[in-house]
C-alpha cells in the first residue's frame, strides 16, 4: 500500500490532475465528505488530507510515503529526511516583503532601523533579512498576517502573495519580492528503498503530466 498525504483546497484540487495521468483518481470529493482517508481507483494507493504545514512532517516519519506541499512550507519545516524528486509546477504563488502604502520601507532600510516583521514564514524571513543586512524583530503569526501592519502590530509582513488582490483590499504595497513558490513532490527515504518500484511509477507518471 503507498500513501500520498495532501492538503484540502488548493494543493489537493491542483494535484489532481497529476493523479489522474498516474492513473489514481480519487473516489472520495473532500470538500462533500469527512473522510480523512481518501481510496483512489487504484487499489494499492490510498489519500490522507492533512494540513497543508503538517505534509512535510507526514512523510518526514513515514505516516506517508509521498506528499505535495509548498516550497515555502517545505522550507519552513526543513528537507531532512525528505526526498525531492520533483517541482510539480502547481499553487504558483511568491514570497514577498509588504508594507502599509504610507510607509516608506526604503528609507527606514537606507537608515537602517529596526523593522518589526510579522510572518508565519520566519525561516524564510530571518534568512533574507539577514543577507541584506536589516536588523528585524520577527513576530509569528498563523494566519491573516495582512492584518498586523493595520494595526500596528507590525512594520511589515512577509507572506504569499499570488494576484496581489489580497494585499490591495487591505491597502498594502509589495516592495521585495522574496523567492517564487511552487509545489514539490516529497518523498519518504525509506519508503524510497522499500516500495522502489511502485513509487518510481507514481513519480514518472507525474513527471510525464507536469505543465511545461
Ligand atoms: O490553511 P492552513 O493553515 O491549513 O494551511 P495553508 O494556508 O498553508 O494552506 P493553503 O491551502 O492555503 O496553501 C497551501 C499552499 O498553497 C501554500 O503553502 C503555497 O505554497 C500555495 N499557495 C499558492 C498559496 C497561495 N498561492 C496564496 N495565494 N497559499 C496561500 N495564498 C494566500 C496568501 O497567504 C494570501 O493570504 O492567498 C492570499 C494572497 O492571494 P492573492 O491572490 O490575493 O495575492
Ligand atoms: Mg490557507
Amino acid at each position: 500500500m503507498i500513501t500520498l498525504a495532501l492538503s484540502k483546497g488548493r494543493i489537493f484540487e491542483e494535484t489532481l490532475p497529476l493523479l489522474k495521468a498516474a492513473g489514481i483518481e480519487v473516489l472520495d470529493d473532500p470538500e462533500k465528505s469527512r473522510k480523512l482517508i481518501l481510496e483512489t481507483r487504484d487499489p494499492q494507493v490510498r489519500v490522507v488530507l492533512v494540513r497543508a504545514s503538517d505534509v512535510p512532517t507526514y512523510v518526514q516519519y513515514g505516516g506517508a510515503d509521498l506528499g505535495v506541499t509548498g516550497l515555502d512550507t517545505l522550507i519552513e519545516h526543513g528537507i531532512q529526511g525528505l526526498y525531492q524528486p520533483l517541482d510539480l509546477k502547481i499553487a504558483k504563488c511568491r514570497v514577498s516583503v509588504a508594507v502599509r502604502s504610507d510607509f516608506d520601507y526604503e528609507s527606514a532600510v537606507r537608515q537602517g532601523s529596526r523593522l518589526r516583521v510579522a510572518t508565519k514564514y520566519v525561516a524564510i524571513a530571518r534568512e533574507f533579512f539577514a543577507a541584506k543586512g536589516v536588523h528585524v524583530d520577527l513576530i509569528k503569526l498563523y494566519g491573516s498576517m495582512e492584518l498586523a501592519p493595520l494595526t500596528g502590530l507590525a512594520d511589515a509582513i512577509v507572506d504569499l502573495v499570488s494576484t496581489g488582490n489580497t494585499l490591495k483590499a487591505n491597502n498594502l504595497v509589495e516592495v521585495e519580492r522574496i523567492m517564487d513558490i511552487s509545489s514539490r513532490l516529497v518523498v519518504n527515504q525509506a519508503a524510497l528503498k522499500l516500495k522502489r518500484d511502485e513509487i518510481r511509477r507514481i513519480i514518472d507518471a507525474f513527471e510525464g503530466a507536469i505543465a511545461p
